[in-house]
């Protein structure tokens, strides 16, 4: 990390220089400045490496004269440009990558032979993409959707991928149904629109006739799909996988990641706003995060059990619309992922990574779940014409760190120059040619099959509302009325009033009051029959995992505050609150009319970080706002200090204020409650500042 920060400031020194260099050179002909040559550039060069003598002019026939098609310089440049971008991904188009290690706590050697499981103390390189999975990859950060958790471990036996999900249950229980998920989610073929939302008549029309997706409406209705970080983002593998151990037993294992920071979610409202405010919103709170050397921090856990026990669930393990209650199989945490170091290269490395379920290291291998099953065979297929090539395992992003030959060969951009004539197994004409070798090669868990050949559903996978009622019940009541109006919300984007009405039937299934709730929300004007559920729903005990607010963590760590301030506003109170905020681990930002700064009470100059009508407090988790009455006056006609404090305010954010700033709370026809706090008592901010008011809702805003 040292190493590549002394890279990334050495870079910066020498654009400086560039620049200093070109604004004292002369203007050419055209108006542009040349740069002067010299120092340490090297030259610019063709792909043949022919050194470039003018790149700013192509080749003319005469000054006014056509561009030549002899300038194989200007040739060669459009070429490359015109094929620079590649197929996006189908889904999980927009993600942030970032590189990290994992490092074992707790040996899983009783359970698998897998080296990175077994070797407490070692640290594994490891690449980690986190996306949306609706939007294309110029769409915002912040939609209402699952997060894809995607992991890349480089283990010194091969590459396991571990590519899961934010939320621990899926919208289906067979692959073969993903194609129409997907189609009926993404923006509808004829209009092209909506873009990375799932608020439309094709997605719910899709899922009011899945009873199978109940489950997991519930946790994307829920503020789950709408993070306020990606570090306080929970991961999961969602299916259940199989460790072996070197007795060939072999038990069944979910794999989840827990962030330090806890869990943390933004507003609905606050969600659609940043949406504006900053498209990138997540990307660059992780990349600020990585730069100022927060390294955001995982638990990685494991929920081990048998085939016995399995077997008792009122369940299926094996269906990726359940998830195992922490309460029936604990977590036991084995180990933790660190992320820090941003990738070089956006492209070179998070948009080319490929990622593959059925990547997996020798002591680790599947389960049946018929999701993961069709999930084995899409991601090679897709990174095929994603990538371009059975080569896309030779991009250093894709490649293993550990050794690794065979007698694959040829096809589009090969990397590779083997040497020999042999290319096949076995062989007796090499001596050092690669070779299976059975004693340490990966080997399948030996599970005996029997049954009948048939399209068929197992009966054990019926049930669709029993854990679809226990998260909804798990539930606080701030989080059940969010629930319930991300439902109102979507469903009244439905042109269609039947997929309404056949959605709140499933909610029927769930929780009486939670239908009666969206249908009141939607105006119905009687409640709509409950489908005939395919087996009867089971009550189970809430459970406090299924939460947000419970596992929000009580403290200011990798939070951000802004502090507004106008000409005049008292330099002492401003000091005082930020570092109040920075000692509680929050990343403070100064907020002003101009970003050049405000003049201080003392006359003083103080720069700012951002500039007032772009810098709106919904990207902040807490405000102060801190003026003279000269600058509370000022901003009270400046509508986007009103909308400041206003969102603030409906965000259910601690403000603190001192007298100008309460002026302004004034103007913006602001009350007071438990959250509004002297800009003097600044304790009592942090405190207020390090949760959201929840009390406060139900004055600002009609909750379904
Ligand atoms: Fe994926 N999924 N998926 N998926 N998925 C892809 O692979 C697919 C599913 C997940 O950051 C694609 O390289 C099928 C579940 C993540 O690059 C594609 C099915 C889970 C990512 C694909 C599923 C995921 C993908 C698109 C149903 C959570 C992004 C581009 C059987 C456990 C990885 C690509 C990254 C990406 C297929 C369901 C997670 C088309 C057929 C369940 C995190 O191959």
């Amino acid at each position: 990390m040292e190493k590549e920060k002394t890279t990334r400031s050495s870079t910066k020194r020498k654009q400086e220089k560039g620049t200093a260099l070109k604004s004292g050179s002369q203007p050419a002909a055209g108006g542009e400045l040349h740069q002067v040559a010299g120092g340490d550039h090297p030259a610019l060069t063709t792909n043949q490496g022919v050194a470039i003598s003018d790149n700013q002019n192509s080749l003319k026939a005469n000054p006014s004269g056509p561009t030549l098609l002899e300038d194989f310089i200007l040739r060669e440049k459009i070429t490359h440009f015109d094929h620079e971008r590649i197929p996006e991904r189908i889904v999980h188009a927009r993600g942030t990558g970032v590189h990290g290690f994992f490092e074992l706590t707790a040996s899983l050697k009783k359970y698998t032979t897998a080296r990175i499981l077994t070797e407490v103390g070692e640290k594994t390189p490891l690449f980690t993409r986190i996306s949306t999975v609706a939007g294309g990859a110029g769409s915002v950060d912040t939609p209402r959707d699952v997060r894809g958790f995607a992991v890349k471990f480089y283990t010194k036996e091969g590459n396991w991928d571990l590519v899961g999900n934010n939320i621990p249950v899926f919208f289906i229980q067979d692959a073969i149904k993903f194609p129409d998920l997907v189609h009926a989610v993404k923006m509808e073929p004829d209009r092209g629109f909506p873009q990375a939302a799932s608020a439309h008549d094709t997605f719910w029309d899709f899922i009011s006739l899945t009873p199978e997706s109940m489950h997991m409406v519930m946790w994307i209705m829920s503020d789950r799909t709408i993070p306020r970080s990606l570090r306080m983002t929970e991961g999961f593998g969602v299916h259940s996988f199989r460790l072996i151990n070197d007795a060939g037993e072999s038990t069944f294992v979910k794999f989840h990641w827990r962030p330090k920071l806890g869990l943390q979610s933004t507003i609905w409202d606050e969600t659609v706003k940043i949406a504006g405010a900053d498209p990138d919103f997540h990307r660059r709170d992780m990349f600020e995060a990585i730069e100022s050397g927060n390294f955001p921090e995982w638990e990685f856990a494991v929920q081990l059990f048998t085939q016995e026990e399995a077997d008792k669930f009122p369940f299926d393990h094996l269906d990726a619309t359940k998830l195992i209650p922490e309460e029936l199989v604990p977590l036991k945490v084995i180990g933790r992922m660190v992320l820090d170091r941003w990738p070089d290269n956006f492209f070179a490395e998070t948009e080319q990574v490929a990622y593959c379920p059925g990547n997996i290291v020798p002591g680790i291998d599947f389960s049946n779940d018929p999701l993961l099953q069709g999930r084995l065979f899409s991601y090679i297929d897709t990174q095929l014409s994603r990538l371009g090539s059975p080569n896309f395992h030779q991009i250093p992003i894709n490649a293993p760190k550990c050794p690794f030959g065979n007698h694959q060969r040829d096809g589009h951009m090969q990397m590779e120059q083997p040497k020999g004539r042999v290319a096949y197994e076995p062989n007796s004409l090499s001596e050092d040619s690669p070779r299976e070798t059975p004693a340490k090669g990966f080997k399948s868990a030996g599970i005996t099959e029997t049954g009948e050949k048939s399209r068929i559903r197992a009966e054990s996978f019926a049930d669709h509302y029993s854990q679809a009622r226990q998260f909804y019940l798990s539930q606080t009541a701030y989080e059940q009325a969010h629930i319930a109006s991300a439902l109102v919300f979507e469903l009244s984007k439905v042109e269609h009033v039947h997929v309404r009405e056949a959605m709140v039937g499933h909610l029927r299934h769930i929780d009486e009051d939670l239908a009666g709730r969206v249908a009141k929300g939607l105006a119905l004007e009687k409640m709509p029959d409950a489908p005939l559920a395919a087996a009867s729903v089971q009550e189970m005990e809430p459970s406090a995992a299924l939460q947000i607010i419970g596992k929000m963590k009580d403290t200011l760590e990798g939070r951000a505050i802004g502090i507004l301030i106008a000409d005049g506003s008292e330099g002492a109170a401003i000091k005082k609150i930020k570092k109040a905020a920075t000692d509680a681990g929050a990343a403070v930002k100064i907020v002003a009319p101009k970003v050049g700064g405000a003049k201080l009470a003392d006359g003083s100059m103080l720069a700012a970080d951002g500039q007032l009508a772009g810098t709106p407090s919904v990207l902040f988790d807490a405000v102060a706002v801190i003026l003279s009455d000269e600058g509370a006056k000022a901003l009270s006609k400046e509508s986007s200090a009103i909308d400041f404090v206003r969102d603030a305010f409906g965000h259910l954010k601690a403000i603190a204020v001192d007298k100008g700033g309460q002026a302004l709370l004034k103007t913006a026809n602001i009350g007071q409650d438990a959250g509004i706090v002297n800009a003097d008592d600044k304790d009592d901010f942090i405190t207020a500042a390090k949760t959201r008011q929840w009390d406060r809702e139900k004055f600002v805003r009609m909750l379904a």
